[in-house]
C-alpha cells in the first residue's frame, strides 16, 4: 500500500514536459573504437588499459526507458578479440545483442566491428556495460549504463554515479598464464595491487549541504567484493540491480563484482568539515594478503574544498545490509514450485594437465565451435535436444514459460557471485556461511523452510562458503542465456553453464543480422551446425571442444599440490619441503610429469611461462 502511494505521489510530481519527452523514445547512436591507452589510476604504475577512442575511463552511458541504444564498436586492440555485453538488460527479442562470445555472437576480431542495436522497453535503473571477452573488463573495458525513467519511485535532488573496482598492474592475459598453470595447482587467484574508487584512489565527492543525492554504485571489478562505509552519513538503499526496493537504511554495503546498489544519501547542513568514504577488500577472498597491500581505501565526501582531507581512516567493524531481506517496490509473488529444477554443485579440482579448474557438477565449461545461438537458429526442431550444444557447454533446454529453479550448492570454501543473463531472478533461499564446517552443506529439500512471500530480485547473487542458494525465474524470455560466476578468474576456470530458453521462440523472434553474420565470417567461425561445427548430422559431436582428461587413477589433486609445492621448494631450497614432508622424493619435476603424462617442456612453451620464471616470482 505504502509503495503504491509513493508511486502515485511521484507520478503527480512529474511535469508535463517530462511526460511529453517520455512519449517520444530517442535513439542514442555512438561510434567507438576499443584501443589501448596508457593509464595510471592508482598513481603507482603506468600500464595499458582498454579505452574507447584512446580515452579511459569509458563514458557513462545515459538513456531513458523506451529508448534505442546503438553502439558501433570496432576493435583496435591489435591482437585481441573483443565483445560487448550490456549487463542486466533483458534483450527480449534481441538475444544476438547480448554479447558473450561463442554464446550469442562471434568474437569481434582485430580490425573488425559490430553494431549493437536494441531498445530498452521495460527496464530502468543502474546497469553497466563491459567486454565479455575474457578478463577485458578487468583491464578497463567497462562503464556504467543508466536507464532513467519519469516515474521514479523516490525523491532526490541530484544523482551521481560511483564505480568501485580492484586494479592490477598486469593485464589479465599475462596473469592468466600463471593462474591457469600446473604450477598453481590450488588455483590461487592473482592478488590485485589496489582498490579503485571512481577509477582513482583518494577520490573526492564534492557535495552540496542539505541535498539528497541518488548515489548509483556499480562494482565494475572482476574479482573482489568490497565493503563501503561513510563516516557519519547513511545509505538509504532503494535499488539493487535495476530492481527498486523499499527504503532500507544501513551504514555499510557489501557489493560483489557486477552488483549495483542505489542509495539516497542526505548531506549535512554544516559545511565545516569533510568526511571519509571508505572502501575495503573482502579479505576472505584473497588467498594471501601481501604486507604492502592497502586493504582499506580512504576517499572523501567534500563539503569544503579548503578544509583538510586527512590521511588513511580506520573503519570500525559494522554490520552490512543483507540483501536477502530487501523488499521490491513492485510486488511479485513467489513463483510456483518449479516445473524444472537444475541442481549444480560448485567444485574446484585439478584435471590431468595439473591445472585447477572450476566445475558445475563434473563439467568445466569449454567453448562450442559455433555460437550457441547460431546452433539454435540452424538446428530446426533438433534445437530442443540439449545434446547438440555439446558435452562441455553444459546446456539446459528450458520450455517456454515454465518456472525454473536453480539450486546451487557451493562445495568450495570461497564466496562466488553468480550472474544470470536475460533475467532478474527471485531469491528463494540462501544458506548461512558454513565455511567452518568440516564438509559443505547442500540444500536439503526435506528440511522445513518458510520462503518469502515476495522474494527479493536481482541479477547477481553471491553464495556463501560451503553453502547454497536457490533462485527462481519464469522462462518468458526466449534466448540463450549464460549463467556464470562473475569472478573472471573463475569464469576462466570454466564456472559457467548455458540456458537455451524456449528455442522455438528464439527461432521465431530472431533473425541473425547481416552485420552479426559478417562478424562471424571475419572470425572464421561457422554459423551453422552443432557445437562441433557439424551441420550434416547435429547429433554427431566428433571434434567438439572438451575438457582435459581427469587425473590418472590414484593420483589426487592433493598429491599434485604437495608435489608441486615441494618441487618449487626444492628449486628455492627453502622450508616448504620440511613443511610438506616431501624431502625424500627425488626428481620431483620428472615424477609429476610422468604421473600426469604431460611433457613439461611442451607445457611451458604452450603457456609461454617457464618453471624458472614462476620460481623467480614466488621467491620475490
Ligand atoms: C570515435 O572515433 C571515431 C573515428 O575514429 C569517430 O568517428 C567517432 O565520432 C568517435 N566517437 C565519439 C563518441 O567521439
Ligand atoms: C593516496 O593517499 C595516500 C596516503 O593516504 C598516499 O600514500 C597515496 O600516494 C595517495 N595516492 C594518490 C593516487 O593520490
Ligand atoms: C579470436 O577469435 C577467433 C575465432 O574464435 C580465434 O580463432 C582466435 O584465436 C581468437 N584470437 C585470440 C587472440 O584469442
Ligand atoms: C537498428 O535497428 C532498427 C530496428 O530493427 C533499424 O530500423 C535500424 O536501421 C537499425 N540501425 C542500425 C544503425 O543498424
Ligand atoms: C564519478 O565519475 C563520474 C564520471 O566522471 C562523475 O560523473 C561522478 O560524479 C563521479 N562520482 C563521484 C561520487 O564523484
Ligand atoms: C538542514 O536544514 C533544513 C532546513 O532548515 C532542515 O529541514 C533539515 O532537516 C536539515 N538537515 C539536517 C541533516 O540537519
Ligand atoms: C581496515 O578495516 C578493518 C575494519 O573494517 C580494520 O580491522 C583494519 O584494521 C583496517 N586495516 C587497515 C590497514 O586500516
Ligand atoms: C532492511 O534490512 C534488514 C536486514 O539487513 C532487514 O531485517 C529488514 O527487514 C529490511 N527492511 C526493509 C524494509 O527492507
Ligand atoms: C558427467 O557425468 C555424467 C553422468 O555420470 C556423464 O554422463 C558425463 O559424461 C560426465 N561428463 C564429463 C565431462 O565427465
Ligand atoms: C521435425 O520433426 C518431425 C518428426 O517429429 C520431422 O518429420 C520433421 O521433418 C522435422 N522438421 C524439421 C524442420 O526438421
Ligand atoms: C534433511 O532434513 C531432514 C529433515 O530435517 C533430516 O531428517 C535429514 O537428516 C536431512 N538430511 C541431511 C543430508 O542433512
Ligand atoms: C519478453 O517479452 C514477452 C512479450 O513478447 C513478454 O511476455 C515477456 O514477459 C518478456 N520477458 C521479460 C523477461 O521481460
Ligand atoms: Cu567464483
Amino acid at each position: 500500500m505504502l509503495s503504491l502511494f509513493k508511486v502515485v505521489t511521484a507520478l503527480f510530481a512529474v511535469n508535463v514536459l517530462a511526460l511529453v519527452s517520455a512519449a517520444t523514445p530517442q535513439t542514442h547512436e555512438y561510434w567507438y573504437e576499443a584501443t589501448w591507452v596508457t593509464v595510471n589510476p592508482d598513481g603507482v604504475k603506468e600500464r595499458q588499459a582498454v579505452g574507447w577512442n584512446n580515452t579511459w575511463p569509458l563514458p557513462n552511458i545515459e538513456v531513458n526507458k523506451g529508448d534505442r541504444l546503438i553502439v558501433h564498436l570496432s576493435n583496435g586492440l591489435g591482437n585481441w578479440n573483443t565483445s560487448l555485453h550490456f549487463h542486466g538488460l533483458f534483450q527480449n527479442g534481441t538475444n544476438q545483442m547480448d554479447g558473450p562470445e561463442m554464446i550469442t555472437q562471434c568474437p569481434i576480431v582485430p580490425g573488425g566491428s559490430m553494431t549493437y542495436n536494441f531498445t530498452i522497453p521495460d527496464q530502468s535503473g543502474t546497469y553497466w556495460y563491459h567486454s565479455h571477452t575474457l578478463g577485458q573488463f578487468g583491464d578497463g573495458f567497462r562503464g556504467a549504463l543508466i536507464v532513467h525513467e519519469d516515474d521514479f519511485p523516490y525523491e532526490y535532488d541530484e544523482e551521481v554515479v560511483l564505480t568501485v573496482a580492484e586494479w592490477y598492474h598486469d593485464d589479465f592475459f599475462t596473469l592468466k598464464k600463471s593462474f591457469l598453470n600446473l604450477y598453481n595447482p590450488t588455483g590461487a587467484e592473482p592478488i590485485p595491487q589496489n582498490l579503485l574508487w571512481n577509477d582513482t584512489r583518494n577520490g573526492t565527492w564534492k557535495v552540496e549541504p542539505g541535498k539528497t543525492y541518488l548515489l548509483r554504485i556499480v562494482n565494475v571489478g572482476a574479482f573482489v567484493s568490497q565493503y563501503l562505509w561513510m563516516e557519519d552519513h547513511e545509505f538509504t538503499v532503494i535499488e539493487v540491480d535495476g530492481v527498486y526496493v523499499e527504503k532500507n537504511v544501513t551504514d555499510m554495503i557489501y557489493i560483489t563484482s557486477a552488483q549495483r546498489y542505489s542509495a539516497l544519501v542526505t548531506m549535512k547542513n554544516d559545511t565545516s568539515r569533510n568526511y571519509a568514504f571508505m572502501q575495503a577488500f573482502d579479505l576472505d577472498m584473497l588467498d594471501v594478503q601481501p604486507k604492502d597491500l592497502v586493504v582499506n581505501g580512504t576517499n572523501w565526501i567534500v563539503y569544503d574544498e579548503e578544509a583538510e582531507l586527512p590521511g588513511a581512516y580506520d573503519v570500525p567493524e559494522w554490520e552490512f545490509l543483507d540483501d536477502f531481506y530487501l523488499q521490491p517496490v513492485t510486488k511479485e509473488e513467489i513463483l510456483d514450485e518449479p516445473d524444472y529444477r537444475i541442481t549444480v554443485d560448485v567444485i574446484m579440482d585439478n584435471l590431468g594437465n595439473g591445472v585447477n579448474y572450476a566445475f558445475f557438477n563434473n563439467i568445466t565449461y569449454a567453448s562450442p565451435k559455433v555460437p550457441l545461438l547460431a546452433t539454435v537458429m540452424s538446428s530446426g526442431n533438433l534445437s530442443t535436444n540439449a545434446a547438440i550444444y555439446g558435452s562441455n557447454t553444459h546446456a539446459f533446454v528450458l520450455e517456454k514459460d515454465e518456472v525454473v529453479e536453480i539450486v546451487l550448492n557451493n562445495q568450495d570454501t570461497g564466496k562466488h557471485p553468480f550472474h544470470l543473463h536475460g533475467h532478474t531472478f527471485q531469491v528463494i533461499e540462501r544458506g548461512p556461511d558454513y565455511g567452518e564446517e568440516p564438509t559443505p552443506v547442500s540444500w536439503n529439500e526435506t528440511e522445513e523452510y518458510d520462503a518469502p512471500e515476495f522474494p527479493m530480485r536481482r541479477d547477481v547473487l553471491y553464495v556463501r562458503a560451503q553453502s547454497f542458494f536457490r533462485i527462481r525465474f519464469k522462462a518468458n524470455n526466449p534466448g540463450v542465456w549464460f549463467f556464470h560466476c562473475h569472478i573472471e578468474w573463475h569464469l576462466a576456470q570454466g564456472l559457467a553453464l548455458a540456458l537455451i530458453e524456449d528455442p522455438a521462440g528464439i527461432q521465431e523472434k530472431e533473425t541473425l543480422g547481416e552485420n552479426w553474420l559478417a562478424n562471424c565470417e571475419a572470425a572464421g567461425v561457422k554459423t551453422i551446425g552443432n557445437a562441433a561445427g557439424n551441420s550434416e548430422n547435429f547429433l554427431d559431436l566428433t571434434g567438439e571442444n572438451v575438457q582435459q582428461k581427469p587425473l590418472p587413477a590414484g593420483f589426487t589433486a592433493r598429491g599434485i599440490v604437495a608435489l608441486v609445492f615441494s618441487c618449487i621448494a626444492g628449486l628455492l631450497g627453502v622450508v616448504a619441503i620440511a613443511f610438506y614432508g616431501m624431502a625424500d622424493i627425488s626428481n620431483i619435476e620428472e615424477r609429476i610429469a610422468r604421473d600426469l603424462d604431460v611433457d613439461l617442456h611442451e607445457e611451458e612453451e604452450a603457456e609461454g611461462y617457464s618453471h624458472e620464471q614462476y620460481s623467480a616470482e614466488v621467491s620475490k
